[in-house]
């Protein structure tokens, strides 16, 4: 009967787990670095469309990043996958990855 239990309960946690990560990825978007203002904790971005952002068309945009050390992980000319957010201060940069 525990054992039951617990079989139940790990499978609501790995589902629960799948839906988050299924949710995080729908927000990636795919760009490259134009510009790299350290001084400024900004960034320039061309990207395709990001639903998530209302964005349906390609651009060229500035956002922030929410923490200054995501500028040291690319550099001009990088591809890379990001999700951003639309805060008060402008849209900020959540996560950066290079694109494999
Ligand atoms: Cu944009």
């Amino acid at each position: 009967m525990n054992r039951i239990i617990r079989f139940a309960a790990a499978l609501t946690l790995t589902a629960g787990l799948t839906t988050a990560a299924l949710a995080a990825g729908a927000a990636a978007i795919s760009g490259e670095v134009k510009k790299i203002d350290e001084g400024a904790g900004k960034i320039t971005l061309k990207h395709g469309p990001a639903k998530s952002l209302g964005m349906e068309e390609p651009m060229t945009m500035v956002y922030r990043v929410k923490d200054p050390a995501m500028l040291k992980q690319v550099k001009v000319g990088d591809k890379v996958t990001f999700e951003a957010e639309e805060a008060a201060s402008g849209y900020t940069v959540t996560k950066i990855d290079k694109a494999k």
